[in-house]
Formats: structure tokens, C-alpha cells, sequence
């Protein structure tokens, strides 16, 4: 199968034009309800939680032929789906850059399911962050992907390892922390991954910066573990200059470029599968995620 192109992964600062109020788009913001439990307890409880879902435009719902991209989109601490995408029936600066990035020909049309790692069951966020791909993977993607036009033909293992280069994962923040894990258990779903200012804590709370060793060794172990090669994966990494995350994620990228038989960092991801985008006069906020999906985006889904 011939290989995408890819451009190069230097950032580019986002044009304001991108993200203003003006020729405002009709909003294609909806609410996607699922079920879910506690996968971290002996718990048959079920709960009831929601996903907010971006809708390119000219999305149509009895169009069978047609297929998206998939990009979940998982938020940070104190905040929920609602920082990305407004709410429903919303526009937002998200909105906003997906819609001019899709008309400027920057990225294809692809949809965007906004997820929490919230829920009544437990206030511990960073245990929330760490179990969230069970409920990812359970309760979200199959009736999700069955509802929505994705490359999934169908909701199994299988239809879901096959659509793997056309589904991404990103998070900021806490959101960050839960994109390095599902990179580790379930790259057999996604192939591309946008963690933006947030390190892996895997091994523990930013142990990306306190341990980045060990904690490169654990995501590298883990990619050996699921089967895939170092060309299966692109992982985007991305924050601010001025970014409280920065100096718990540096750390780790650069232990990481040091597993050169997992990793391979490159300027482009015709040649390696991993970068991390530092934006100019960013810190820890909305703007640089803005930044950062407006410089990684281009370069998932193959
Ligand atoms: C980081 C990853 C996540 C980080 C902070 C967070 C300081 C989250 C903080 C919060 O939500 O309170 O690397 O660095």
C-alpha cells in the first residue's frame, strides 16, 4: 500500500483569521449519550455520560459511501468536552479552526468525538485518566462508530484494528495524560496521537519529568507489547514554551529519542514517528492547544 506523504512537523503559527468570530459556520455541534461503568471496581452500576461531537459540513448521515477521519479529543482538569467544542448547537475557536483548516484544504473533513474522563463514580482524576480507555473502548467507539460515518466497517476488534490509520487520539493537559496511555494499550485501534501539554503518567504523576526514563521504557515496552512496529505509530507530542507541562514532557521526548529502535524523532513523519511541537509564547491554556491541533492535524490519519 503506497505510504501518504507527509509535510514537515516544524511548527507554524496559527493564522488569527482561523479562529475569529466572522462567516460564522451553521454549528454542526451535537450530543452523543452512552452508558458506561466503573471498570475499576466490581461495579455493575450503569452510568450515564455524554460525548459533545463536531460534524464537518456536507455531513450527511444517510450518505453510506462516504467515510470520515476520527479524532477523540479528551479534555483537562476542571474543564469537560464542552472547552473544545462550546456545547451543543455551539460554535467555538475549535469549531472555528476545524472548519477553516477542512475549507483552506488543510486537513479532509473528519469528525471529532469530545470525551470526559469525568464521572460519578470516582473524584480521583488522575485513576479517572488512567481507566478511561476501558470506557473508551467499551462503551464509546462501538456505538459511536456505528452511529457515525468513521472507516470502521463494522464495530469489532477487527473493524476497528483495519480503520486504525484513520482514527486519532489527543488530550490536553489531563487530557495528555490519558492520550500517552491509550498510545500504550490501544495502538491497535488508533495509529496517531496528539498529546498536547501533558507528560506520561504511567509510572506516576509527571513521572514523564521526574522519571523520563523509565517512563520512555514503560510507553516503549508497552508498543513492543502490542505487536505494532515503530512505522505504526506517529505521536505528535506538543506544548507551550512558558507551559507548566513543559518541563515534565521535554524530558520525557528526549529520553524517548533515545529508544531508537520504538521511537524515531524527525522534523517530518516520512522519516520517524515522533516530534514535539513547542509553540512560541504559549503556556498552559486553550491558545496552545489551538496551536498545536492546528500544526498536528495535518499530519494524522494515513
Ligand atoms: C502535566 C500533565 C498534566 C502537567 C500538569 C497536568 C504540570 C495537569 C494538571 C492539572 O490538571 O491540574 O505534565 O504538568
Amino acid at each position: 500500500m503506497k505510504k501518504r506523504k507527509y509535510q514537515d512537523n516544524t511548527y507554524r503559527r496559527l493564522p488569527d483569521e482561523y479562529i475569529l468570530n466572522k462567516n460564522v459556520s451553521e454549528c454542526r455541534v451535537v450530543r452523543f449519550n452512552y452508558t458506561t461503568r466503573n471498570y475499576a471496581a466490581e461495579d455493575n452500576t450503569v452510568y450515564n455520560k455524554y460525548a459533545l461531537v463536531y460534524l464537518p459540513e456536507g455531513y450527511d448521515e444517510n450518505n453510506t459511501e462516504r467515510r470520515y477521519n476520527v479524532l477523540y479529543l479528551i479534555h483537562g482538569g476542571a474543564c469537560s468536552p464542552e472547552w473544545y467544542l462550546g456545547g451543543e448547537g455551539c460554535t467555538s475557536e475549535v469549531t472555528r479552526l476545524l472548519d477553516n483548516m477542512i475549507q483552506n484544504g488543510l486537513i479532509e473533513p473528519l469528525i471529532v468525538c469530545a470525551v470526559s474522563w469525568l464521572n460519578e463514580y470516582s473524584d480521583d482524576a488522575t485513576e479517572n485518566c488512567l481507566n478511561f480507555r476501558h470506557e473508551l473502548i467499551n462503551d464509546i467507539m462501538p456505538l459511536f462508530e456505528r452511529k457515525y460515518r468513521t472507516y470502521a466497517e463494522d464495530v469489532t476488534e477487527r473493524g476497528f484494528v483495519q480503520s486504525r490509520k484513520h482514527r486519532a487520539f489527543s488530550g490536553y493537559s489531563m487530557g495528555a495524560v490519558v492520550t500517552w496511555n491509550v498510545l500504550g494499550y490501544c495502538m491497535d485501534k488508533f495509529a496517531y496521537f496528539m498529546p498536547m501539554s501533558g507528560d506520561c503518567w504511567e509510572l506516576g504523576m509527571t513521572a514523564g519529568g521526574s522519571r523520563p526514563d523509565e517512563t520512555a521504557a514503560e510507553l516503549a515496552r508497552e508498543i513492543a507489547n502490542s505487536g505494532f512496529a515503530s512505522d505504526d505509530i506517529f505521536i505528535y507530542a506538543g506544548c507551550g514554551d512558558a507551559d507548566i507541562a513543559e518541563p515534565n514532557l521535554t524530558p520525557q521526548i528526549n529520553a524517548m529519542k533515545k529508544l531508537t529502535d520504538t521511537f524515531i524523532y524527525s522534523e517530518s513523519f516520512n522519516e520517524g514517528n515522533l516530534y514535539e511541537c513547542i509553540c512560541p509564547d504559549c503556556g498552559h491554556d486553550l491558545k496552545t492547544a489551538l496551536h498545536i491541533l492546528y500544526n498536528g492535524l495535518p499530519k494524522m490519519f494515513g
